[in-house]
């Protein structure tokens, strides 16, 4: 598991450092900038520290089989992917196993430089790609200071969340939690598809606490419903990658709760097919 020991965003021996700056052309500045519109770490940035953060990057261009980051090194930089398929490859008894991949899209590299741990897995590119890179140093004055900091207002919050709780702290495309607002979860009947009358029927609804989104990532299948906002909403997001290695513990609970889905489903379309396949 992730382990914190030496996780100590509120030091301020980073703070002295000179701001780091790679000049960039404007077409260099609008790529950078759509890489990282949806990166979840940089959410935590006003827009003078995005801006920060940016000035910060600079390009790496791959070559297919280039190692990005080799796992047990000391972690010197956080990528932002632009474009490229990279392969995440961890060993298991001391055989590389492939565990995962990205494509064209997402960040990897954050762990070693938010906990000071070795590398946890090698990164390997595909195909030709172009990637950002951030040095530790701004990472970790600008990222994960400003995590720590959101970090910090959330706890409570993610405490009185009842299948969070069971993480107990020490272990916690996207699973999510309502802080305000309320989401309708609606949904078509697979049975009646090829009927006229088959609108979409509400299912469920999630306030403050409750989630929604785990189906799809437990048992690996499309969406089985889509969710609307109800006015102005605000929900915690957590993408793939961290639900499956933070949340692999809740499955079970996950899995627990499905099982009342299908109830709820047999009651509203006569049959919870619609669930399964
Ligand atoms: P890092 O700084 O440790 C390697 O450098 C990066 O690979 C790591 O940060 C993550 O950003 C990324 N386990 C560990 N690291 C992973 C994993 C992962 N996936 C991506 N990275 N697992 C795969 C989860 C789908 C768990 C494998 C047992």
């Amino acid at each position: 598991s992730v382990c914190a020991e030496a996780f100590n965003p509120d030091d301020d021996e980073e703070d002295s450092e000179p701001r780091v700056v790679h000049p960039k052309t404007d077409e260099q500045r609008c790529r950078l900038q759509e890489a990282c519109k949806d990166i979840l770490l940089f959410k935590a940035l006003d827009q003078e520290q995005f801006s920060e953060v940016l000035d910060a990057m600079f390009e790496v261009l791959l070559q297919p089989q280039d190692h990005v980051i080799d796992q047990g090194d000391d972690g010197d930089n956080f990528y932002v992917i632009e474009r490229g398929v990279y392969d995440i490859v961890v060993q298991k008894d001391g055989v590389g196993c492939c565990v995962g991949q990205y494509n064209n899209k997402g960040s990897f590299g954050e762990l070693a430089l938010m906990y000071n741990t070795p590398r946890a897995a090698t990164i390997i590119a595909k195909e030709e790609g172009a990637l950002w890179g951030l040095d530790r140093a701004t990472f970790r004055r600008l990222v994960v200071k400003n995590n720590a900091k959101k970090r910090r207002m959330y706890e409570c919050f993610i405490e009185s969340v009842p299948l969070l709780k069971s993480l107990e702290g020490d272990k916690a495309d996207c699973f999510y939690v309502v802080e305000s607002g309320e989401v309708k979860i609606m949904m078509k009947s697979k049975t009646k598809a090829d009927r006229q009358d088959n609108a979409e029927v509400e299912i469920a609804r999630c306030s403050r606490g409750q989630y929604f989104g785990e189906l799809a990532l437990v048992t690996n299948k499309p969406r089985a419903a889509s969710a609307y906002a109800i006015g102005d909403i605000k929900c915690l997001v957590i993408d793939i990658q961290a639900f499956e290695r933070l949340l692999g513990p809740c499955k079970e609970i996950m899995k627990r709760n499905i099982a009342h889905y299908e109830e709820q489903l047999v009651a509203l379309f006569g049959s919870s097919v619609d669930l399964r396949d």
